[in-house]
């Protein structure tokens, strides 16, 4: 047996056989934790989870999510062997098989058409350690450029944006406990009370302590039921409606002008281009009533503190970097960060949504929030690698232009951890025929998923009870997961299968690893000196502190919970202020397709669905996709409530049953993307791209509806 494999199995044997413990939901970037308990009975043992009273930002909360997480993971039909493609159907092989099966694949496939002919897709869910270990696998093991994840679909333009504005990109720039602080709060695009529903709690108490509310979002959810006021934007057209604020901002005269004077540059550009905005055309643009944005506008304007939060509502579009960094505008015009009470907070959405955009696996990054094509950057990264500079590849593309290439041909294999594209990307369709013509797909997953499914080789991965490592949750902080159950089957931890893939390909000696945490300390020691600084975290430390903020540069060093409170992260220390041009989505409401169709989640399934509708708990609560729809809009098309619809876009059509929902737009339906094959809505969705950021428009395309 290869040595390196006898190490892996012996560590798996020596590691404790505890199933109890401090756990981390696997789900939302809340990341609530919680208690993990086993009944055993001499036939089966039963899971339960309690709440831990000590979380420093739930206190013990949970959501009906968090509650049942652990029914996935132990659900009898995880994968637990390897198993390898035969014809139609797989056959259980031992490791050794499967490694060499994948080692060989990879191997002819790099010899006949290049290096970068094999792909990583990798994902938010992971911990630091192997976000950051999937990065170094593609550039030192594959040595392929053609690596990105997950990520590019979900936080890419709010990154894109506050690197741009700011200079610096963390998902909020205070911690949670200075919301109730806030006078006015702005919610765009953001649905807390289903995606992040246990820091509801802190916008409640915001809220009675005298915060006016103001939820952006065309529909009526959860979080606007606690909104002030409610503006129902059309989908797309959030820079408009913001341009209309920013110009009352200006003319009212509620610009903190001391603030934008030395702490921010291109004032007279954003001026001269709102003297050229109309706030009649902002309303009619936005389907918002002008008196409407005049309030909202006032509110925040006069405001002696506040926040604006953004999320997926406003940046997945294919003007998403321009519609955030117009939030952003207002956020600064009004002097409104930096402060307590005051900031910005993209909130992120994945449990690593914000560490997974951090360390590595994108295609143009490196750890620490490094640019994969800076000199700089690379030779520091090199060094700590072991590796010469000239060896790592250059940039890659992003998540979707990497299907596009499969699709082309240009790349032939494709290795996939955590994440489910054939449900998740835009114009899901193209997603599996793409998938289809791969010489090697490689999976690494919990369950056979929709991609799963296309897969040569699928291996069991690690799911969060089992796998030891670092997140870093919504605030910017870093916390610890311990493990606290033992792998299922021939199950095998996620970053173990990556350093055993290396050692197959030759590539061993640079992934010597025996614990997530020796991985971790070489993350560090990547990070120091990058704006993602982790050099001063040591698993001792988070676990003390219950978690620290980055940056992080030193061990003395307390970190960092609120950001910009001085300078902002250019070079001169200034943010930018921008001139925004509202831009139509690419798609408008026509003749063949007359409805707006949006996209989003709801409270019982999480993404893809893989691990939720595995969950009965959660799935029998909500079993499929509803498209809401307004009962106006539904009488004209002749729809009933509970009845069923076709929906067509220009890239295809799907039939989902109706809910009615008495508020949202009239001309809007949305529809929840949790499911997969022929119930998959992003069939229908738009792969167009953002130009800065790539993320792709699943916030709005032109759809056809009839009774079906
Ligand atoms: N229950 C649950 N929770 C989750 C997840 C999940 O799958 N299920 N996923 C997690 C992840 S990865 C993420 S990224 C977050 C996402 O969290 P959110 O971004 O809050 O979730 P979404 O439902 O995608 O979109 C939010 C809102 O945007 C609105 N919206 C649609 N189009 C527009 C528009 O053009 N402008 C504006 N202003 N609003 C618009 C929708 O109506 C919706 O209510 O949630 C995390 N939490
Ligand atoms: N139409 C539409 N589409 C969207 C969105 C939208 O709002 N509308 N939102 C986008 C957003 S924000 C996101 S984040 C993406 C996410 O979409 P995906 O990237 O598809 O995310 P998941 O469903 O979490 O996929 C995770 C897969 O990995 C497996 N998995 C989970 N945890 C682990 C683990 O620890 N180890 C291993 N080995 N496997 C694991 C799961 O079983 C599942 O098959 O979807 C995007 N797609
Ligand atoms: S899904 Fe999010 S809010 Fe719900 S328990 Fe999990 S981490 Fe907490
Ligand atoms: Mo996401």
């Amino acid at each position: 047996m290869n040595e390196f494999l006898k190490a892996v199995q012996q560590r798996a044997s020596d590691r404790p056989k505890e199933r109890t413990g401090r756990t981390e939901c696997p789900y939302c970037s809340v990341q609530c934790t919680m208690n993990l308990h086993e009944e055993k009975s001499i036939r089966v043992s039963r899971f339960s989870v309690s709440p831990n009273k000590e979380d420093p930002v739930t206190d013990g909360r949970l959501c009906v999510k968090g509650l049942n997480a652990h029914v996935h993971a132990v659900h009898e039909g995880r994968l637990k062997y390897p198993l390898l493609r035969i014809g139609a159907s797989w056959a259980a092989v031992s490791w050794e098989k499967a490694l060499a099966e994948i080692g060989g694949r990879l191997r002819t496939i790099q010899a006949k058409y290049g290096k970068d002919a094999v792909g990583v897709y990798g994902g938010g869910s992971l911990t630091n350690e192997e976000c950051y270990l999937l990065g170094k696998f593609a550039r030192v093991a594959l040595q392929t450029k053609n690596i990105d994840y997950n990520g590019r679909f979900c936080m890419s333009a709010a990154a894109g944006a506050a690197n741009l504005t700011f200079g610096s990109d963390r998902g909020l720039t205070n911690p949670l406990a200075e919301v109730p602080l806030a006078k006015c709060i702005i919610l765009a695009g953001t649905n807390l009370a289903e995606c992040q529903p246990t820091i509801m709690q802190y916008f409640r108490k915001a809220r009675s302590e005298g915060c006016t509310i103001i939820v952006i979002d065309p529909r009526e959810t959860g979080t606007s039921a606690i909104a002030d006021l409610h503006l129902r934007v059309k989908p797309g057209y959030d820079a408009a409606l913001v341009n209309g604020m920013l110009k009352v901002i200006v003319e009212r005269g509620y610009v903190d002008r001391a603030f934008v004077e030395s702490r921010t540059t291109g004032f007279a550009e954003l001026e001269k281009h709102l003297r050229g905005v109309s706030l009649a055309e902002a309303a009619a643009l936005s389907g918002v009533a002008p008196e409407a944005i005049v309030e909202a506008a006032r509110l925040f304007g006069e405001a002696e503190t506040g926040m604006v939060f953004t999320a997926r509502g406003v940046e997945q579009h294919a003007s998403g970097v321009a519609n955030v960094r117009n939030f952003l505008n207002l956020v600064l015009l009004t002097g409104k960060i930096g402060r307590p009470g005051c900031g910005y907070g993209a909130i992120t959405g994945q449990a690593n949504g914000q560490g997974g955009r951090e360390h590595g696996q994108k295609a143009d990054q490196l750890p620490g929030y490094r640019l994969i094509e800076n000199p700089e950057h690379r030779a520091y990264i090199a060094k700590v690698w072991g590796v010469p500079e000239e060896e790592l590849p250059r940039k890659g593309v992003s998540a979707y232009e990497m299907v596009e290439a499969i699709d082309r041909g240009e790349i032939k294999g494709l290795i996939v951890l955590g994440s489910n594209p054939v449900v998740s990307s835009p114009n899901s369709r193209l997603v599996e025929r793409a998938l289809a013509k791969l010489e090697f797909l490689l999976v690494i997953d919990l369950f056979e998923s929709e991609t799963a499914r296309l897969a040569h080789v699928l291996l069991p991965g690690s799911a969060y009870l089992e796998d030891e490592g670092t997140i870093t949750q919504l605030e910017g902080r870093v916390v610890v997961r311990r493990a606290v159950k033992p792998l299922p089957g021939k199950a095998k931890l996620d970053w173990e299968i990556l350093c055993l893939i290396a050692e197959t390909l030759g590539k061993g000696q640079y992934f010597k690893y025996r614990s997530a945490e020796e991985i971790f300390n070489e993350l560090r020691i990547a990070s120091r000196g990058g704006i993602a600084d982790y050099s001063g975290m040591t698993y001792e430390r988070l676990e003390r502190e219950k978690g620290l903020f980055w940056p992080c540069p030193d061990e003395a060093h307390p970190g960092t919970p609120r950001m910009f409170a001085e300078r902002f992260g250019h070079p001169d220390g200034l943010a930018r202020l921008v001139p925004i041009e509202h831009q139509n989505p690419k798609e408008v409401a026509g003749r063949k397709y007359p409805y707006l169709l949006t996209t989003g989640r709801v409270l019982q399934h999480y993404l893809s669905g893989v691990q939720t509708r595995n969950t009965p708990e959660l799935n029998s609560k909500y079993p499929e996709p509803l498209m809401e729809i307004h009962p106006e809009t539904a009488g004209e098309i002749g729809l009933v409530n509970g009845g069923h619809a076709k929906v067509s876009s220009r890239r295809g059509t799907i039939r989902l049953k109706v809910k009615y929902s008495p508020k949202i737009r009239k001309e809007t339906v949305f529809v929840p993307f949790h499911w997969g094959d022929d119930r998959c809505i992003n069939r229908l969705t738009n792969p167009a791209l953002d130009p800065v950021c790539r993320m792709p428009e699943f916030k709005v395309c032109a759809v056809a509806i009839a009774p079906g």
